[in-house]
């Protein structure tokens, strides 16, 4: 199975067994060392799964490079001490494990930052401080600093963080470096930092110690690199000692998404296929890459020798055994919905992941095999009875799964019709092969009820029956006409809209009905058809990457001489006039996650939906819907139907009353116990968390 992935890479002074390498991520673990033994064990666990090397989330060589006041540090024996927990873990599972040096720069959050030049950034509120010559060349001692220390701790090497426009991206692009001293200027000067850092790290740890440098292969900023200045730096800092080059894609404040979900599969490859051309070091392709079939592509074609993956290994720490086994369709697939990884982080967070609730949680939410094995119903197949069949059947209980429907993946099978949404696709498919895996008992097409339960003498039941879509039925004039229908009946292809539409609630899934409404690819799910989307093998067609770039305006060109590879984005025209609707004032999609948030806003902008905020709903008539606005005016929108996006309620019909003893345990678990705005996070969670104490 994939062979190009499993063939192992010869480093001179050491070889890598395979090519697949765990990306850098601040978890927060790192930044407590009480919780080091924690780190130890997500790491640990990773290196069990089979990956050839893994990277630290990054440490900053110094206080002004803390990206959060005291962050994770590599500057005395203490932090050797805690870091040999980690590497010792690691090795003996014969994993490579290397530590990331990050010096934040000007993307810093505490008001000691340092850039080389004095340029707020749009993402953070402190405005740094311009290097001087002196502080850049102490700059330089503590990044080899902390290379040393790392090679003390029993690191394999360390990776030199030089792109997502931190410390040293931005001396590398004139987006912030306007220097005029042997710092700035041409390519030349800019890259003077760089490759200083490279040499003094190699001069610092000698010849047999890994040193990969992630390169910014395209900024997606104003003012940022061409291709061309992008492979001079290359070139310079294989000269200067680096072992591997790594890609970076995009700086933080770029307004294109570069891992989001709707970001295509490997949507960078080309980048990082045309620095290669011109380096003789290997060259690892990262961000997006999160199933075998695409990495062995990018390897077999040669666009890189190794591929990164990040938060695929979140979702899934035994990716690589499972690939190698030739079981990817049982690799818990990651979503790229950053909604408990990278949210948490700006959330001052520990990391986890929403598909897999183990992740960073190694030592605390365990799944040990049961002594007493019982039996346990579990009533609904969305993703949290799933998730807690899975757990219970792991751990050896003998689990039945009861869905009234007949196909299983609950509000996931909506989720993955929305255009740039398709990884949701995933998930289904992952917990419907591990339940057949693990002989978890499937009643489809079976509503269960009280009676029934109490016969088939349970020792638990968890209730995990969900949500119903809230109607405006005599809540609102006109909600019962026939072009009023809810986001259920138009994600089914039940029941379909006309040209205008209104969409009543922006919230999560408000702005998706709204994307799904106007995107002008994917596939209508009224033509489609309610069989075709009652299929659980039915795969979405992602958007492809040209049309990704097209419509973001990223220059398809790997050669691309326009500023940080950016172009103008073309026209869109929308399939639909939608206006999206809130009755709170302000703007919309405020309560949308911190990291994916802005690409739902911007999409909604570009498609030309009309948002409105501060509207009371009037009524419904065959001509639109009234509306009074802002501004207390009484309105008419012209629209041919109406989409209800207005929350939930929950279904618990099945938890015994107050006072009743049943014989068996109850539990109540995701939509059902909370409906507000549907939390697959939480639905995930709780199933596994559930299902572990039973
Ligand atoms: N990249 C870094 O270079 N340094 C970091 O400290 C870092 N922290 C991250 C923390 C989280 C929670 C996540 C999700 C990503 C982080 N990244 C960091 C970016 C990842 O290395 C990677 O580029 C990104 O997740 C896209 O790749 P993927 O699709 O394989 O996850």
């Amino acid at each position: 199975h994939y062979p190009h992935l499993f063939e192992p890479l010869d480093l001179g002074f050491t070889t890598l067994k395979n090519r697949l390498v765990m990306g850098s991520m601040h978890t927060g673990l790192e930044d407590r060392f009480y919780n080091y033994g924690k780190l130890a064990a997500y790491f640990a666990e990773r290196a069990r799964g089979g990956v050839a090397m893994m990277i630290t989330g990054g440490i900053s060589p110094n206080r002004a490079g803390w990206l959060l006041p005291a962050g994770g540090t590599m500057n005395t024996k203490a932090d050797v001490l805690n870091h040999q927990r980690v590497t010792r873990a690691v090795h003996k599972y014969d994993g490579k494990i290397i530590m990331q040096i990050l010096h934040s720069g000007r993307y810093g959050y505490h008001p000691f930052i340092v850039s080389a030049s004095p340029i707020k950034s749009p993402i953070t509120p402190f405005k740094p401080r311009k290097m001087s010559i002196k502080n850049i060349e102490q700059t330089v001692e503590d990044f080899a600093r902390s290379a040393r220390l790392a090679k003390q701790a029993g690191y394999d090497g360390v990776e030199i963080m030089g792109s997502e426009g931190y410390l040293l991206n931005q001396f590398l692009s004139r987006h912030v470096n306007k220097r005029e001293d042997k710092y700035g200027g041409d390519i030349h000067n800019r890259m003077k930092l760089a490759v200083d850092v490279v040499k003094a790290v190699r001069a610092a740890v000698g010849e047999d110690f890994i040193i990969v440098f992630r390169l910014s292969v395209i900024d997606l900023v104003k003012d940022g690199n061409t291709m061309e200045e992008v492979i001079t730096v290359a070139k310079a800092l294989e000269e200067a000692g680096v072992t591997i080059m790594n890609t970076g894609i995009g700086w933080h404040e770029a307004r294109v998404p570069t891992i989001v979900t709707s970001v295509p599969r490997a949507a960078f490859v080309d980048y990082t296929a045309e620095v290669k051309k011109h380096i003789s070091i290997p060259m690892m392709a990262a961000n997006r890459i999160n199933m075998p079939d695409t990495a062995e592509g990018i390897v077999a074609d040669g666009q890189a020798d190794l591929i990164q993956m990040a938060r695929p290994f979140l979702a899934d720490a035994n990716w690589v055994n499972k690939a190698k086994n030739g079981q990817a369709d049982r690799i818990n697939t990651c979503i790229a919905c950053n909604q408990a990884c990278l949210d948490h982080t700006f959330e001052n967070k520990r990391s986890t992941c929403l598909v897999n609730p183990q992740a960073c949680y190694e030592t605390e939410l365990v799944y040990k095999k049961t002594k007493k094995p019982q039996k346990v119903a579990i009533i609904g197949g969305g993703v949290a009875g799933m998730s807690a069949a899975h757990v219970a059947a792991l751990r050896g209980h003998e689990v039945t799964l009861f869905e009234a429907k007949d196909i299983l993946g609950g509000q996931f099978n909506y989720a993955k019709v929305i255009p740039g949404k398709e990884e949701f696709f995933e998930t289904i498919r992952y917990y419907i092969n591990e339940l057949e895996h693990l002989g978890v008992e499937i009643k489809r097409n079976t509503l269960v009820d009280k009676d029934m339960l109490e016969k088939a003498k349970f020792h638990h039941v968890i209730v995990a029956t969900g949500v119903v879509p809230r109607s405006l039925e005599g809540k609102l004039e006109g909600a019962d006409l026939p072009q009023v229908i809810s986001y259920a009946e138009l994600l089914s292809g039940e029941k379909s809209v006309g040209d205008t539409v209104a969409v009543i609630g922006a919230g999560g899934i408000g702005f998706d009905v709204s994307e799904y409404l106007t995107a002008n690819h994917g596939q209508p799910l009224d033509e489609l058809g309610p069989e075709t989307l009652k299929d659980p093998s039915y795969r979405p067609t992602p958007q492809s990457v040209d049309e990704w770039r097209e419509e973001w305006g990223v220059n398809a060109e790997p050669q691309y001489q326009t500023e940080g590879g950016l172009i103008k984005p073309e026209g869109i025209t929308p399939v639909r006039q939608v206006y999206l609707m809130q009755r709170s004032k302000g703007r919309l999609g405020r309560g949308l996650n911190k990291t994916t948030g802005w690409v739902h806003r911007a999409h909604i902008k570009s498609h030309g939906v009309i948002q409105v905020s501060g509207a009371q709903y009037e009524k419904i008539t065959n001509e639109g819907i009234w509306i009074t606005n802002n501004q207390g005016q009484s309105q008419l929108l012209r629209v041919d139907s109406v989409v209800v996006c207005a929350g939930q309620e929950s279904v618990t019909d099945l938890m015994p009353n107050v006072g009743d003893a049943p014989d068996a345990q109850y539990h109540l678990i995701g939509g059902a116990k909370l409906a507000a705005e549907l939390d697959a996070k939480r639905a995930i969670r709780e199933g596994a968390e559930v299902a572990a104490a039973i």
